[in-house]
């Protein structure tokens, strides 16, 4: 079905048209294979760059793409709905494009060009094994030693991980605590960053995360970015933008799925009928719509705050808490509508299933979500007294 998009220029009509034509021509036709075999699709990436959607929401004087946050998400919205992991992937890469971009230094901000052109790939690195939703408390440590940080530790469910050219690196260079955190920017040529075997992942098969080892990684000291210990804010304000990407995915994952099913439920027939026009499936198929209508929508008012210049950070964590626990719900609903026919590989609501569960545990758990909303709502009120 074509979504009727409400887009503010023309000139994000001619995106959304260009993204559509690369995600029929380009994605839709690989996904299913690259998934089986587990490849990750480095050339799909380097087209994707090269149409320039590897920096949209950044400025064109960085070499973005000038475009709003609302156009940028809906664009992944169309990826999302082609081949989740290429959404994904260019929704980790611009958050992995905001350190520099947001606090980086004079020479650091001249990298942007080549950080953003759709080129290189990057990555980024804050959870760890120990632990994810506690990022404050991580012990990947940088010492300082002449010109150079000397990184050791080991980052856990790095997306790019082995792939990626360049890797944000979320470390302790002081105490504990948030205080105590400092951003660097690696290369991925950095001897002692070493990537690890990917994981065997549920579902995303053509990009599995992976570990990195830092063992004595010598990072230059002028690749730190932002003041030494605002690092966790970097990292929040990072995350804050990339959850609105996840819910995008969310959003275009879901509508793939109902798109599937109700095509499914219009040529199967029973009973002498389409099942589609019986009201167990009927109803079912309308509850799906309408979930997706409202996690687009309070996808897209977040993405207007931040476009807006206002605080959006609460509202970021309800369409991501929202739209991927939607999509869990949609794409677990095209399976039942398709019964047998959806929980084999023939049909790829099987696999969006299984790529569903992942985004309601990405960047930041749904639980984590949760925290975010709730303190917002308890910190407010108390302070309102
Ligand atoms: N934007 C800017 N600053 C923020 C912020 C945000 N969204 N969230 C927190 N901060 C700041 C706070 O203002 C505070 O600063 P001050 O000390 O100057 O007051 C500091 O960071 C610490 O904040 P807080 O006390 O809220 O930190 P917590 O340790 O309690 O953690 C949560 C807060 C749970 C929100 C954080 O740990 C989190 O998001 N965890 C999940 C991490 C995650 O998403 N991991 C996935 C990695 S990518 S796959």
């Amino acid at each position: 079905m074509t979504v009727d998009r409400m887009l503010p220029t023309e000139e994000a009509s001619e995106l959304l048209g260009l993204t559509r034509e690369i995600a029929d021509g380009e994605l839709a036709p690989r996904a299913a294979d690259f998934e089986a075999r587990g490849e990750f699709p480095r050339d799909v990436l380097r087209t994707i760059g090269q149409a320039g959607l590897l920096g949209l929401p950044y400025p064109e004087d960085d070499g973005g793409g000038g475009q709003p946050y609302e156009v940028y998400l809906q664009v992944l919205e169309v990826l999302a709905a082609r081949w989740l992991a290429i959404a994904e992937a260019v929704s980790v890469h611009t958050l992995s494009c905001f350190p520099v971009a947001a606090y980086g230094g004079e020479r650091q901000r001249k990298m942007l060009p080549d950080l953003l052109g759709g080129d290189l790939l990057g990555a980024y690195c804050l959870s760890e094994p120990q632990g994810g939703s506690d990022a404050a408390a991580l012990i990947t440590r940088a010492v300082r030693d002449g010109e150079d940080w000397v990184v050791t530790g080991t980052k856990a469910w790095i997306t790019h991980g082995g792939q990626a050219d360049f890797y944000n690196i979320f470390c302790r260079t002081g105490g504990p605590g948030p205080s105590g955190i400092s951003c660097l920017l690696a290369d991925a040529d950095t001897p002692g960053l070493l990537p690890q075997k990917p994981e065997n992942t549920m579902g995303l098969r053509a990009s599995p995360p992976a570990q990195i080892v830092f063992d004595g990684a010598r990072v230059p000291a002028d690749r730190r970015v932002g003041a030494e210990g605002v690092g966790f804010r970097i990292a929040m304000q990072a995350l804050d933008a990339g959850r609105l990407g996840i819910a995008a995915c969310a959003v275009g994952l879901a509508q793939a799925a109902l798109d599937h099913a109700v095509a499914y439920a219009g040529e199967r027939t029973q009973f002498g009928r389409p099942i589609g026009d019986f009201q167990g499936v009927g109803f079912m198929l309308a509850d799906m719509a309408t979930q997706i209508s409202a996690a687009r929508a309070l996808t897209l008012a977040a993405a207007r705050l931040k476009d807006a210049g206002r605080p959006f950070s609460t509202e970021a964590a309800k369409a991501k808490l929202f739209a991927t626990d939607m999509a869990m719900r949609v794409t677990t609903d095209a399976v039942q509508v398709l019964g047998g026919a959806g929980y084999v590989a023939d049909h790829p609501v099987e696999r969006w299933f299984r790529e569903a569960k992942v985004l309601q545990i990405v960047e930041g758990t749904n639980q984590i979500q949760r925290m975010v909303i709730s303190r917002a709502l308890t910190r407010g009120a108390a302070a309102a007294q």
